[in-house]
């Protein structure tokens, strides 16, 4: 048994047997009364490695402190690196402990973390439970330095100094190397923290921190009580440290900032710690999520990434490959992968199921394996030469799913091992992207000018067939068994939900019920028109039946499929070859049957005729007409304008307005629970990336709605 483990053995026999540890190495001459001693006050085993809460007599506060560990099953084997945690105001080490969700990726990534209290207890001191953001539970992490809390309030030497030191004599860690991270004022206290002593920490991330405490209430309060004043304050305001700073301090800082969070702009400022970033040259990835607010579920749902951003750090590595939190690192990453592809060399040309090469991704890039691939009609459309913007040769393929294989450098929100679903309109979710910015729209235009030329974001392609480069396809390129994508265009999805079914989620599904619920935000009650019974089409006619609509009128040249449409809510059932009267347009016979037209109507083909008689069956006064449908090159849409006075609208949607990485894995998850249908869109299977163009001519079929191709690998 080496050293270590022997340390760790006697370690875990005496949690056992008693209620305090005592150092290590001087177990004989120590009491565990003495200074460096802590008392067990829980123990119990968490994902093969243990959570321990101790307590003990700081010198920094002169109070008793507790602190929880987490400490990883590697920790039986070797010494672990170390991650701090620091909570936010009113919380106690325990809350991380309870609801961060963070310990089996720090199980599998062998990380300890170690959970601090959040101020002194118990002292008493004037003013200290008066109010929630100040005195107990609410220390800032700084040293106060006027009366009562000055002596007492030194939660800053607490964490960089008291702290570190008893874990390291009483656990197996590796010794100095530490990371740090923390939500709210725990987050502005690692911040500050790090900032302030760069050789004390290897990295520094932050959830909702409090980034300019000098300009907002809670920091002013605390500066005021702790400091005498908020000038005071400055040395210990990340935003002022940075302004002052002449260079960048750490090679990267990760902030995640829920969107939804009540506190954003009247207590946290992130905005004022980028700018100065900024100035400083400092790197800052800020990820900013729509919809999350500032509890802990928010810090749950990204905790895992942060702990991957610390080990890579904590391991000295610049580039983190781990496939499920193991440190196996598949043979192929960083090398070439050569596998089938269908080569579409020209437009209509048979397809050529060829050996093509991918190369390995670059920054801010992921290789993904190709599980499976359902053919929409816009592939048909580009293949067919339709498409303005189609190039040759390219591999064609957009609605799929795929497991990533390898990261380039910098990727954060994916690792090998993850579902993922790729994402044609992708979503940056950067600050400066007014698009990803704003609740109207989902048209990220990050990488729209590479993806239109069949590229990469750096004008390059990832493949190449017999020595000459294929172009990349809406920057997916499915029908290949590998592919390379942005980072930014793919979806993480739960691993409950089958590649071959969630593949459906990455576009005519998605876009028919987006279409519906975020394009129109049709009522319940509305009178809805179908216009072309696709997948797309048939997904709008699903999505008005659960808006509410009361009538539902499908319209197609294809009869057979108003079984489907009718069995998905549809109660009206046109073919206009020969359900609409001699010598009457589609439109005129709609107005007519539904008196003024209907409230919503939806063209879902790619016809511009079909799209004016979709806009002009619209209501008078209020009507909205949705183009969903692409149409060939050349092709315009035209209508008389007084159809517009008179209270139509016509709008069009991409991937039914869905902010793609967003909203992917919750419509995935509607699948998982039951809530949302999407198997009966697919009634042809197909084995393997040499049966696409049976794809291609099931879907030509009339009885295909999705042909989803099956890679076996
Ligand atoms: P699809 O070919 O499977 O379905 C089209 C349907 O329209 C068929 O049922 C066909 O019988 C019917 N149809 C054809 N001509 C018709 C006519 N004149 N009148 C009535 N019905 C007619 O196509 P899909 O995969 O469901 O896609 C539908 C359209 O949506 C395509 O143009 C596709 O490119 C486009 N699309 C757009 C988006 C977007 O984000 N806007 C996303 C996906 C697909
Ligand atoms: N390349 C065509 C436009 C194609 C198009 O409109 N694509 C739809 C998605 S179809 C998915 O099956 C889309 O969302 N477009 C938005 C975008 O940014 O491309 C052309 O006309 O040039
Ligand atoms: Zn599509």
């Amino acid at each position: 048994m080496n050293e270590s483990l022997q340390r760790v053995c006697k370690i875990r026999n005496f949690w056992t047997t008693n209620s305090f540890l005592i150092r290590l190495d001087s177990m004989s001459k120590i009491s565990p009364t003495s200074a460096n001693a802590c008392e067990t006050l829980s123990d119990s085993c968490a994902f093969g490695g243990r959570i321990v809460r101790c307590s003990h007599q700081s010198t920094s506060t002169g109070t008793k402190m507790c602190f929880s560990v987490f400490e990883p099953p590697a920790a039986k084997t070797g010494p672990v690196p170390v991650l701090y945690w620091l909570s936010g105001l009113e919380c106690t080490d325990e809350n991380f402990v309870a609801k961060s969700g963070a310990f089996r990726a720090a199980s599998e990534l062998g990380l300890m973390i170690v959970i601090c209290d959040t101020s002194p207890r118990g002292l008493n001191l004037p003013g200290e439970t008066d109010s929630w953001d100040f005195g107990t539970g609410a220390g800032f992490y700084i040293n106060a330095t006027v009366p009562p809390f000055k002596g007492h309030y030194n939660m800053y030497d607490y964490v960089l100094s008291e702290l570190p030191a008893l874990i390291d004599s009483h656990f197996n860690t590796v010794k100095g190397v530490r990371s740090i991270s923390g939500h709210s004022m725990g987050g502005h206290g690692a911040l500050v923290l790090a900032l302030k002593n760069p050789h004390a920490f290897a990295s520094v991330s932050a959830f909702a921190p409090i980034c300019n405490p000098t300009a907002c209430p809670w920091g002013q309060k605390a500066f005021q009580g702790y400091l005498g004043s908020v000038e005071a304050g400055k040395p210990f305001d990340a935003t002022e440290i940075m302004k002052i700073s002449p260079s960048p301090i750490y090679r990267d800082i990760l902030i995640d900032q829920g969107l939804n969070d009540k506190f954003l702009s009247s207590q946290l400022m992130h905005s004022n710690f980028e700018d100065a970033c900024k100035s400083a040259g400092q790197k800052l990835t800020l990820r900013q999520h729509p919809g999350y607010d500032h509890g802990y579920n928010f810090v749950s749902t990204f905790i895992e990434d942060h702990l991957r951003y610390h080990k890579k750090y904590l391991s000295g590595k610049s580039t983190s490959v781990e496939i499920d939190g193991t440190s196996a690192i598949p043979s192929t990453t960083g090398q070439v992968i050569r596998c089938k592809a269908a080569v579409a060399w020209g437009p209509n040309e048979p397809l050529r199921y060829e050996t093509v090469e991918v190369a390995p991704p670059k920054e801010g890039e992921v290789r993904i394996k190709v599980v499976a691939n359902a053919l929409c009609h816009t592939d048909q459309y580009t293949y067919s030469g339709q498409d303005p913007e189609g190039l040759f040769p390219v591999i064609l393929g957009h609605e799929a799913g795929g497991i990533v294989e390898s990261v380039g450098p910098g990727v954060l929100s994916v690792k090998p091992g993850d579902h993922v679903i790729p994402a044609y309109t992708p979503q940056c979710c950067e600050t400066t992207c007014i698009f990803c910015q704003s609740p109207k729209t989902n048209l990220c235009p990050k990488i729209r000018s590479t993806q239109g030329r069949g590229l990469m974001p750096d004008g390059t392609s990832r493949f190449t067939c017999n020595g000459k480069q294929i172009y990349h396809f809406m920057g997916c390129s499915t029908m290949s068994e590998y592919t390379v994508l942005a980072e930014i265009s793919v979806a993480k999805v739960s691993k409950q939900i089958p590649l071959a079914k969630a593949c459906l989620l990455g576009c005519g599904i998605s876009t028919g019920l987006g279409a519906v619920w975020n394009t129109c935000k049709v009522e319940p009650g509305s009178t809805v028109g179908v216009f072309g019974l696709g997948a797309v089409g048939l997904a709008v006619v699903q999505a008005a039946k659960i808006a509410g609509a009361k009538k539902i009128f499908a319209i197609d040249t294809n009869p057979k499929k108003f079984p489907i449409a009718q069995s998905l809510g549809a109660t009206d059932f046109i073919n206009p070859t020969t359900d609409v009267p001699t010598g009457k347009s589609l439109q005129q016979y709609l107005n007519e049957v539904t008196m003024w037209g209907l409230d919503y109507t939806f063209e879902c083909i790619g016809n511009v005729e079909v799209m004016r008689a979709a806009l002009e069956s619209a209501h008078r006064g209020w009507g909205v007409s949705c183009v969903v449908g692409v149409a060939g090159s050349g092709k315009e849409i035209s209508t008389r304008p007084f159809q517009l006075v008179t209270g139509r609208t016509w709008k069009g949607t991409a991937f039914g307005g869905w902010k793609s990485r967003e909203a992917i894995p919750k419509l995935a998850n509607s699948v998982i629970a039951g809530d949302l249908a999407i198997d009966q869109y697919i009634t042809h299977v197909f084995n393997g990336v040499e049966k696409t163009h049976e794809a291609f001519e099931a879907l030509h079929s009339g009885d295909c709605l999705r042909a989803v191709v099956v890679y076996d690998h």
